[in-house]
């Protein structure tokens, strides 16, 4: 089963809006596998952005997302990196289609309220960084109650 990593970037927790975004990938039906609220050091999130290293922003995106917890979080479901690229919406809130994350929440670039992995690849390797412990295998185990 696909999976992809979702974080509520700093801005998200101090507005108070990780239950909603929860909410939204729960309700669509995905599968949380794996949640934790975090701090990350300087050099972490360096490596998480790496591939934006030259860009212009990218000093002013990591003091960013070190500036408080992050909510890191495994979904899990059918075609979920996809789905939840396109539940978040664009880069930039001021595109970000209607009813989308950012659409909803967002307005600047540079608070733009979570991250959703853009590729499987890119999926497997953010999840590797952000839980090296491993995920829950809880649904191997589901109530006989669910269905
Ligand atoms: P996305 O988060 O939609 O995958 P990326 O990977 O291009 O977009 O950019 C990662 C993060 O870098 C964005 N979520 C945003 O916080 C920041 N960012 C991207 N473009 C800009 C920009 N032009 N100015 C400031 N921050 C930016």
């Amino acid at each position: 089963m696909e999976q992809t990593f979702i974080m509520i970037k700093p801005d998200g927790v101090q507005r108070g809006l990780v239950g909603d975004l929860i909410s939204r990938f729960e309700k669509r039906g995905f599968f949380l596998k794996g949640l934790k609220l975090i701090t990350v050091e300087r050099s972490f999130a360096e490596k998480h952005y790496e591939d934006l290293s030259a860009k212009p922003f990218f000093a002013g995106l990591v003091e960013y997302i070190i500036s408080g917890p992050v909510v890191a979080m495994v979904w899990e479901g059918k075609n979920i990196v996809a789905t939840g690229r396109k539940m978040i919406g664009a880069t930039n809130p001021s595109n970000a289609e209607p009813g989308t994350i950012r659409a909803d929440f967002a307005i600047e670039v540079g608070r733009n309220v979570i991250h959703g992995s853009d590729a499987v690849e890119s999926a497997r390797k953010e999840i590797a960084l952000w839980f090296p412990e491993g995920l829950s295998n809880w649904r191997s185990n589901l109530h006989s109650w669910i269905y």
